[in-house]
C-alpha cells in the first residue's frame, strides 16, 4: 500500500502521466482511499516539486510535465472524489485570477463544488475582473478566485472591486484561495470566505449560500 503512494508520489515529480494513471487505479482497486492517493502522493509530489523549483533543480518545463502528470492522475480519481449526487447547491462561477495560470487547485476546487451539488461555471485560468463581473450577472451565487503567485493575488482585490463598482456585490459572495491566500488577506480584500483546501472550500460554499 505505502508503496503504490510512493510510486505515484515518484511519478508526479518525474512528469510520468501514464505510470500515474495506472498507479492511481492499482492504488483504488488496492483499496486505498481517493482522499489519501491525493493528499499524500500526488499533491505532496508537488509541494516538493516547488520545493525543487525554488532550490534552482527544477526549472519550468519540470514543472509543468509534473502539473500534466498530476491532472492525469486526478482524471482517474475524480469519481472517487465526487461521490455525491445531490443537486443543485447553488451556483459558482471560478477561475484562477487574471495572469496566474495555474489551474489544478482551482480544478480540484471545482472538483469537489461539483461534487457536493454546485453548478459549475469554470472560467479557466487568467480571468479578467470583467469575467467575473459577467458571471456574477448571469446568476452565479458565488465568485470563486484562485491565485498562486503573490504577484496575482491583487487581481481578487481589484475584481471585488469591479463587482462593488457595477452595482453586484451584494448579489454574490465571494471566496478566494490558493498557496499565497490567508484568511486575514481574504479580509483585508474585503472577501466573503476563504479555504485552505479544496475540502473545506465545500464547506465554506455552502456556509456562503445558506448565509
Ligand atoms: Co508555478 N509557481 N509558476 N507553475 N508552481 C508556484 C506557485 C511557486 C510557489 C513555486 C515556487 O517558487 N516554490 C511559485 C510562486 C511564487 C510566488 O508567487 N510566491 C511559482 C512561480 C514563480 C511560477 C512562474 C512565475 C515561474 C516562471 O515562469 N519563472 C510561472 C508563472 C506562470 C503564470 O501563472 N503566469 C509558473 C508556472 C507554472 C507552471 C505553468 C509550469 C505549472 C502550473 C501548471 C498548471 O497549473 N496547469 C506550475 C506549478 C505546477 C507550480 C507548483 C510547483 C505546484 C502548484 C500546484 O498545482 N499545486 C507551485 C509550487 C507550490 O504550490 N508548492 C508553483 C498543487 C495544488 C493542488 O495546490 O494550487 O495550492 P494549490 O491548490 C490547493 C489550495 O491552495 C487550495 O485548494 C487546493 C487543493 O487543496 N485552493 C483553493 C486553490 N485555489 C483555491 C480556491 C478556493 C479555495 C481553495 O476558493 C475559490
Amino acid at each position: 500500500m505505502e508503496s503504490l503512494i510512493k510510486d505515484i508520489f515518484t511519478n508526479v515529480m518525474e512528469g510520468q502521466a501514464g505510470a500515474v494513471k495506472e498507479k492511481v487505479q492499482a492504488a483504488l482497486d488496492a483499496g486505498i482511499e481517493a482522499p489519501v492517493i491525493l493528499n499524500e502522493g500526488m499533491i505532496a509530489a508537488m509541494a516538493e516539486v516547488g520545493r525543487l523549483f525554488e532550490e534552482g533543480e527544477y526549472y519550468v518545463p519540470e514543472m509543468l510535465i509534473s502539473a500534466r502528470a498530476m491532472q492525469a492522475g486526478l482524471s482517474v480519481l475524480k469519481p472517487h472524489l465526487v461521490a455525491s449526487d445531490v443537486k443543485s447547491a447553488g451556483k459558482v462561477a471560478i477561475g484562477t485570477v487574471k495572469g496566474d495560470l495555474h489551474d489544478i487547485g482551482k480544478n480540484l476546487v471545482a472538483m469537489m463544488l461539483e461534487g457536493a451539488g454546485f453548478e459549475i461555471v469554470d472560467l479557466g485560468t487568467d480571468v479578467p475582473p470583467e469575467k467575473f463581473v459577467e458571471a456574477a450577472r448571469d446568476g452565479a451565487q458565488i465568485i470563486a478566485m484562485s491565485a498562486l503567485l503573490t504577484t496575482t493575488m491583487p487581481s481578487m482585490k481589484t475584481t471585488i472591486e469591479a463587482l462593488t463598482e457595477a452595482g453586484l456585490r451584494d448579489k454574490v459572495k465571494v471566496m478566494v484561495g490558493g498557496a499565497p491566500i490567508t484568511d486575514d488577506y481574504a479580509r483585508q480584500i474585503g472577501a466573503d470566505g476563504f479555504s485552505p483546501d479544496a475540502s473545506r472550500a465545500v464547506a465554506k460554499a455552502k456556509e456562503l449560500v445558506a448565509a
